[in-house]
């Protein structure tokens, strides 16, 4: 073999190790404020402390929108959720939204010779067609499809029906004796249901949440059988960190790239009993206690594997916190003093900040010195594939991931510049606009400023939408708490904040 050749396969080769791993590690709505390192008061969270303290805390990141589903998805697609319908919160039986032919942050990675893996909450949808999934034989359309080697994720969220692990392309540990079926049109004969059958759960619902009983907590949905495949509802952050380190430890010798989201801390928050009592806020305290472990097994897994300096760990959280969510765990009467957004108005939801504001750390030991100052960059989680592409020197196809920029410099800390807007998706569809001054929500379409459920009054369980038929505009350095709507006497900011928002929110 020539020199030359022999020269440039070693360097190919040490490249290839070279390039980092990468963790989107993805919380399911929690807040803000709901880390000790982001000022959480009255649950520990050391783990996730010490990868702040090991790398970035950014102080100005948000999720492009208030729930999962479209926050999800523009992550995974580096394309706005309103720019394609049916991108809203789905039912269990949903079909994946995510066509073959959409290019992904996972098929990225892939084609950059990237092991990939999707573990933990889905909730994209499964399969081609919605309600026809073949849940006991081979589903038709899954991660596998869309760019993930492995998966082994629920379906959706753990408070709706199918309740069991989805593993390449199958029920995991599927019982023959008891086929799952799965409806949420009806109910099949003789099953009970949280509202017939409500002296018998563990955990009571205060809104929705009255359909199949699986694990003595009722869901959103009907479903029979599942047998041993069906879930425990306090093993299930045991599960998908014990499927995050097995991928860890088999891939630690190649770059790999692990989209991990935790059931923790969505409803219904059931968490292992080793996590009970942790904290005085009853339930949703000992969720983000059980949250905090899983980092501490990812971190773990790393270290043993060896791969803890070459990874580059990025924690978030998919929208804002809630309280109140449909089970009656105590969660606001128990906050003792604690803020789940960190005091920003709104929640999960809203298109107030509380609604996408979260918590972002970075780490990369082997490339991001440590900050203790935080980074008050304004940044969006939807730049997440534009970055991730530009790390791994990838060229996307024609038409890719349209709505996400390179923002690398930024999330190395290599760069302060802020992103000059960032949009964000409330729950009746309206689309904020927030630069680092401003924060505008247009005109919406309907006067329902607050999501309030029939049945329920006491306070942690309304929620502000921050919707008004009138504009609104917050100067948010000055007022970060949204509390004075400028727009009637600052109509030149927003005729200007209504043109950006025509040039950037509307599909094109
Ligand atoms: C809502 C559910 C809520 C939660 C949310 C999705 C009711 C009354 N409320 O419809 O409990 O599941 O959807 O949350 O059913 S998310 O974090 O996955 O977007
Ligand atoms: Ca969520």
């Amino acid at each position: 073999m020539k020199l030359e050749l022999l020269f440039a396969l070693a360097s190919a080769s040490v490249m290839a190790q070279e390039r980092p791993n990468v963790i989107f590690l993805v919380a399911d709505d929690l807040g803000y404020g709901d880390l000790g390192c982001y000022g959480a008061r009255n649950v520990d969270t050391p783990n996730a402390d010490s990868v702040a303290a090991s790398g970035l805390r950014f102080t100005n990141a948000h999720a492009s929108a208030a729930t999962s589903t479209p926050s999800r998805y523009s992550i995974l697609t580096g394309q706005y959720p309103w720019r394609k319908p049916g991108t809203g919160v789905l039912p269990g039986d949903a079909g994946l939204i995510i066509g073959a032919d959409q290019y992904t942050v996972a098929r990225m990675f892939q084609d950059a010779g990237y092991a990939t893996a999707a573990i933990g909450k889905w909730h994209l949808g499964l399969g081609l067609r919605a309600g026809e999934q073949d849940w006991n034989g081979t589903l038709d359309h899954t991660p596998r499809h869309i760019g993930f080697d492995y998966h082994y994720i629920q379906a959706a969220t753990a408070d709706r029906v199918p309740c069991v692990y989805i593993e390449q392309d199958t029920i995991a540990n599927r019982d023959p004796e008891a086929p799952i079926e799965v409806s949420y049109k009806h109910n099949f004969p003789g099953e009970p249901t949280g509202r017939t059958n409500r002296d018998a759960l563990k955990l009571d619902y205060t809104h929705g949440h009255d359909m199949a009983i699986v694990d003595s907590i009722s869901r959103i949905g009907y479903s029979r059988g599942g047998g041993r495949a069906l879930w425990r509802d306090e093993n299930i952050a045991d599960s998908i960190a014990l499927h995050s380190r097995r991928f860890i430890m088999e891939h630690k010798s190649e770059p790999f790239f692990m989209w991990l989201c935790t059931n923790d801390v969505h409803v219904p928050r059931w968490p292992h009993e080793r996590f009970r009592g942790k904290s005085p806020m009853g339930l949703r305290g000992d969720a983000i206690s059980s949250f905090d472990w899983t980092v501490g097994q990812v971190l773990a897994a790393l270290d043993s594997a060896g791969v803890r300096d070459n990874t580059l760990l990025i924690i978030t959280s998919d929208n804002g916190p809630v309280c109140d969510d449909g089970y009656d765990d105590h969660a606001f009467e128990l906050l003792n003093g604690h803020q789940p957004t960190g005091g920003a108005r709104g929640d999960k939801y809203s298109n107030y900040e509380g609604g996408t504001k979260v918590p972002l750390i970075v780490s990369w030991p082997a490339q991001v010195k440590p900050d203790s100052v935080p980074v008050e960059t304004l940044v969006s989680l939807v730049d997440l594939f534009g970055s991730a592409a530009a790390l791994t020197g990838s060229q996307l196809p024609e038409g890719a991931a349209p709505d996400s920029r390179n923002m690398l410099d930024q999330l190395l800390g290599r760069s302060r510049e802020d992103r000059p807007w960032v949009a964000e998706l409330g729950q009746l569809w309206t689309v904020a606009l927030r630069t680092p001054q401003w924060k505008f929500i247009p005109a919406g379409r309907a006067n329902a400023p607050l999501l309030s459920w029939p049945a329920i009054g006491h306070e942690g369980s309304v929620i502000e939408l921050g919707e008004s038929l009138e504009p609104q505009l917050f100067n948010i350095i000055s007022d970060p708490q949204e509390t004075t709507n400028l727009a009637p006497q600052m109509p030149e900011k927003v005729a200007e904040m209504t043109e950006l928002w025509n040039q950037v929110v509307p599909s094109k």
